[in-house]
């Protein structure tokens, strides 16, 4: 389905044609039936058109479901080694192609080649754990109160359910929904960003060469407005399991209340990182400089709230400034880069106007504030690395998501103010404390709300045998990754049996 030879001629270097997708319904590559185009460009480039697709509608997502419910049966029925083992086969083939992956990935999302590469490995370390979850797919059992009876529960999947994936980690984040949901016995429709749909379409024709049969997985590209609702409301889909903003999760969250099914949804963060005053600075910077500039700034789990104890701040900034002066911004498949781009105008857009707010509020912008758009930067959505210090905490830059590289910074004197300041946020995803004090660490780790804790590490990341998620605004429902992300795909079915053949004599059960 791939075409990726000709020259395009007009644009400044020689570009690849534009990649045709299509949808995957019941196994089959077909047009989506809108008129709509979806066009995904490189943020770096906008003349280098990545892909186009014809856009899914309501009724190609009402066909791709009556398929996936169709498959359901014999997948739920494949004995779950034999799925895993498909998954593990993905994984090998996710190997051998992750160099033309990851590059692909920097063009479409825009990301540096060694972050994108970083993501790869990622997803390919989510694939392996889940695969091995195909022979650990494991219930309970339990004593019973009666003679002659077994107590035990079993796994089963939901039945077809819904991923819906935001563009900033195109691959990453559809393998840690779709593994799980997939080795447990579900078929999945899988929406992901408008974004990004090339890398979607290879994810999506790698697990199809890997052997899983038609209809378990599901490629609907298409607009939210097109095709959101109904992945969300339509009888038949048993779960949803979401990655975007607040707002659309919540409303995700709704409507699944309202129909009775189980939907997770994870939904951005305002992460703190706090460096107490016996910090080792030199680490404490790795990490703020990962945390808040790495990915753009556009990670939900990214640093974007910078509290530092006022003994070292000083400091602390000038050693800042002197990195961030470093970054070099641009194209990410150029090795000297260290920051790409921003992911479209729209969240450029953003980045600008939270940096005018900031500056009215009364922030004091310390380094960068503008847009980078001449010479090499004319046709991307380039921003400059920005950080804003003096911020209070009741500034829109300390308490609302960017998605960009704008840092908040903040100063405090005693542990009760960094905690009282970190926690006064209406996310709670991750937060990171740098500190040799390990009473001060430790308190931190109780005190702070926030669904994940870095210690002397960077407030990004995640790993497939521990959960992932939040809480506040940041998440609703189950824990991904680990074996709560698998828990989150099964109901269990609680099992007596009773081998006596004789009518039961107690009354009470
Ligand atoms: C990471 O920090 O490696 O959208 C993962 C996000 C998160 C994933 C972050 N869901 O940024």
């Amino acid at each position: 389905m791939a075409t990726m030879t000709k020259t395009k001629a007009g644009a400044g270097k020689a570009q690849a044609a534009p990649i045709v997708l299509k949808q995957f319904i019941g196994g089959k590559w077909v047009d989506g039936s809108t008129t709509k185009e979806i066009v995904s460009v490189n943020p770096a480039d906008t003349r280098d058109v990545v892909a186009t697709c014809r856009g899914a509608s309501r009724e190609d997502a009402l066909k791709a479901i009556d398929a996936a419910a169709k498959a359901f049966a014999g997948w739920r029925d494949t004995p779950p080694p034999k799925r895993g083992r498909i998954l593990a086969k993905a994984l090998e083939i996710a190997r051998s192609r992750k160099e033309e992956l990851g590059r692909l990935m920097t063009r479409e999302e825009g990301k540096i080649l060694s972050e994108a590469l970083g993501e790869m490995e990622k997803g390919m370390n989510l694939i392996e754990w889940f695969s091995g979850e195909g022979m650990r797919l494991m219930g309970n059992t339990a004593p019973s109160e009666l003679p002659g009876n077994l107590l035990y529960t079993l796994r089963r999947p939901l039945g077809v359910v819904s991923v819906i994936t935001p563009w900033n980690f195109p691959w990453a984040i559809p393998c840690w929904k779709i593994a799980p949901a997939l080795v447990s016995g579900n078929c999945v429709i899988f929406k992901p960003a408008s974004l990004v749909p090339a890398m979607a379409a290879e994810l999506v024709k790698i697990f199809e060469e890997a052997g899983l049969p038609p209809g378990v997985l599901t490629l609907l590209i298409g607009s939210g407005s097109q095709i959101g609702d109904v992945l969300v409301e339509d009888p038949r889909i048993k779960a949803v399991s979401f990655t975007g903003s607040n707002s659309v999760g919540v409303g995700v969250h709704t409507i699944a209340g309202r129909r009775g099914i189980k939907a997770t949804c994870e939904m951005g963060g305002k992460n703190p990182c706090v460096v107490w005053e016996d910090a080792d600075l030199d680490l404490a910077l790795a990490g703020v400089m990962m945390g808040a500039f790495g990915s753009t700034g556009q990670r939900c789990t990214a640093t974007s709230r910078l509290l530092l104890h006022e003994s070292i701040a000083d400091k602390f900034m000038e050693k800042l400034l002197a990195e961030v002066r470093k970054i070099k911004v641009g194209d990410g498949l150029d090795a000297t880069v260290g920051m790409g781009p921003a992911v479209d105008e729209e969240q450029l857009k953003t980045d600008l106007d939270y940096i005018e707010i900031a500056k009215k509020e009364g922030a004091r912008l310390v380094i960068g504030g503008k847009r980078l758009d001449q010479g090499a930067f004319a046709h991307g959505f380039f921003v400059e690395p920005t950080i804003f210090d003096e911020v209070g905490p009741k500034m829109r830059l300390w308490q609302e998501e960017v998605f960009g590289p704008v840092l908040a910074i903040a100063r405090f004197k005693t542990l009760d103010e960094a905690l009282a300041l970190a926690n006064d946020c209406p996310f709670g995803l991750t937060s990171a404390v740098y500190a040799r004090d390990i009473a001060v660490a430790m308190r931190f780790v109780d005190e702070m709300d926030a669904g994940m804790v870095h210690v002397n590490s960077p407030t990004i990341g995640g790993e497939a045998a521990v959960p992932f998620g939040g809480v506040k605004g940041s998440g609703v429902g189950e824990r991904e990754m680990a074996k709560d992300g698998l828990h989150f795909f099964t109901e269990q079915k609680t099992v007596f049996l009773d081998y006596t053949g004789a009518p039961r004599k107690s009354k009470i059960y």
